[in-house]
C-alpha cells in the first residue's frame, strides 16, 4: 500500500505464487485485503465509452482489481481527484467510504473484480455530487 492518501484510497501489491504451470494471486481479509471481505463481484462486458461509477459510500471499503484488461478509474476526496490506470491482475485499488468514485476506458476484454466489505445496500450510495461535495466539506 503506497499511496499517500491511504487513508482513503491506495494501490496494493499483491503477491504471486508463480510456477512453471502459470500464476495464482490470493486474497485474505484482514491480511492482504484490509478488511473483512462481505462481497465479491465482477464487472465485466462494460461497453465502448460506458462511464460506470458516479457515486462514493459513506462507510463502504472496496479493492478493485482488473483480474484482465484494464480500466481507469478516478477518485475524489477532500483533498482533490487521482486517476489510477488499473491493468494487472497482482495490483488492487483500495478505496474506502466518502471516496468519489468514476470508471471509464474499459478494454473490451476488462474484467474488474471488486472485494467488499459490506453486503449490497442501496442506502448507502451518495449518488448525488452536490451531495457528496458537501457531504467531504464538512
Ligand atoms: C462501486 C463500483 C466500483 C447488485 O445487485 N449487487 C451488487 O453487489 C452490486 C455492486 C450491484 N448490484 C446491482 C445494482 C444495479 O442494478 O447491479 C446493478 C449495477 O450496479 P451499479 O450501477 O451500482 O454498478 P457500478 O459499476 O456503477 O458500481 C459498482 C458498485 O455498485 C459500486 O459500489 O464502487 O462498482
Amino acid at each position: 500500500m503506497n499511496d499517500e492518501n491511504f487513508a482513503d484510497y491506495g494501490l496494493i501489491d499483491f503477491n504471486i505464487k508463480g510456477d512453471e504451470r502459470g500464476s495464482l494471486v490470493a486474497f485474505e481479509e484482514n491480511h492482504n485485503v484490509p478488511f473483512d471481505i462481505k462481497r465479491v463481484y465482477y464487472i465485466f462486458d462494460t461497453k465502448l465509452g460506458v462511464k460506470r461509477g458516479n457515486h462514493a459510500h459513506t462507510t463502504l471499503k472496496q479493492v478493485l482489481i482488473c483480474t484482465s484488461g484494464s480500466c481507469k478509474i478516478l477518485v475524489e476526496n477532500d483533498s482533490g481527484r487521482k486517476e489510477f490506470y488499473l491493468d494487472k491482475p497482482d495490483e488492487g485499488l483500495y478505496i474506502g467510504g466518502l471516496v468519489w468514485r468514476e470508471m471509464y476506458d474499459f478494454s473490451p476484454d476488462c474484467v474488474l473484480l471488486v472485494l467488499a466489505s459490506e453486503y449490497y445496500d442501496e442506502g448507502e450510495y451518495i449518488r448525488d455530487y452536490d451531495k457528496f461535495l458537501k457531504k467531504i466539506s464538512k
